[in-house]
């Protein structure tokens, strides 16, 4: 059997907004539009890897929170409603996906080999994140593909983020060791936002992009260093720099989802491809790509 790759890693910001925006059949809210900026990078990333072959999706989501190691669901088949806590207004998602449990497991037990706390979610009532859903359908609307879905074991809120990272460095090699043995094709997706400094108060309508900017220049800063540092395939930096990331922006990627996708890429020095930037209600949103399958066996 031929190994298993990552076909390519991508950071996808979940906020629900996205999908509001778009109007998809599956969303019950009705928008007229708004946040342009993203859903044109999102179409960039579609069209991007739209000549990609790969058989899986694999997603870490930081709003699907466990306190007791990481989980992944173990359910074949996720049929139900999603809704956004904050926004339900925005965000009431019919969602019907096909979990690759085979895959989940192997990743499961590989973490498990290497002295990680892992579990198996096998409820069948279970309520899929919207964080998960709304990058899934950003990056690939026809849900035509198996995802694999990784929770965000918050070791950071029991610890600190040196040990999110050190858990998350272990995830992404297991991640990585797993994909190869299974023979599968991988698309790896990071959801989350940068700075994650946010309005306390709603627009009249969320859409009124005359009221869209980042909540602070500090967070500005912050988002526009990480995207230089992507771009510029400085990934140890970017994993180094984490804990004041995380602490001065109340960056997103303290639920470990970034650390993980650069540790499963094995901490590339080939830089990312930025599809788009933009803010949502004032936090900081960047649609980055690694095209692992052009990079070869180096
Ligand atoms: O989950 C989110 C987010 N990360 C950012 C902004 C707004 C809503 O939801
Ligand atoms: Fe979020």
């Amino acid at each position: 059997m031929a190994k298993g790759s990552i076909v390519a890693g991508c950071l996808s910001p979940h906020p629900p907004h996205l999908v509001y925006a778009e109007n998809p059949d599956q969303n019950e809210p009705v928008s007229e539009g708004g946040w342009e900026q993203l859903r044109w990078g999102y179409e960039r990333l579609r069209e991007s890897l739209k000549d990609v072959d790969y058989d899986v999706i694999v997603i870490l989501s930081p709003h699907w929170q466990t306190y007791v190691g990481t989980h992944f669901i173990g359910v074949e088949k996720c049929i139900s409603k999603s809704v956004d806590p904050v926004f339900p207004n925005l965000f009431r998602f019919n969602y019907d996906l096909t979990i690759d449990v085979e895959l989940a497991r192997a990743i499961h037990d590989q973490a498990k080999s290497e002295g990680m706390s892992v579990k198996m979610m096998e409820n069948p009532d279970f309520r899929v994140d919207y964080g998960t859903i709304v990058s899934c359908h950003m990056v690939r609307p026809e849900w035509d593909k198996p995802i694999v879905s990784i929770s965000s074991n918050r070791s950071l809120s029991y610890y600190s983020v040196e040990v999110m990272q050190e858990m998350m460095k272990e995830l992404g090699r297991s991640t990585a060791k797993a994909i190869e043995a299974s023979g599968k094709k991988c698309l790896l997706l990071a959801s989350n936002s940068l700075s994650h400094r946010h309005f306390v108060t709603e627009t009249n309508p969320p859409e009124d992009m005359s009221k869209e900017h980042i909540t602070s220049h500090a967070m500005h800063l912050w988002d526009m260093r990480m995207i230089e540092l992507m771009r510029q395939g400085k990934s140890q930096q970017i994993i180094d720099e984490m804990p004041e990331f995380c602490e001065h922006a109340i960056a997103e990627a303290d639920g470990g989802a970034l650390t993980w996708l650069l540790s499963a890429m094995n901490v590339p020095t080939q830089p990312a491809t930025l599809h788009g930037y933009g803010t949502i209600i004032g936090t900081g949103n960047a649609i980055m790509e690694w095209p692992c399958h052009e990079w070869g066996d180096e």
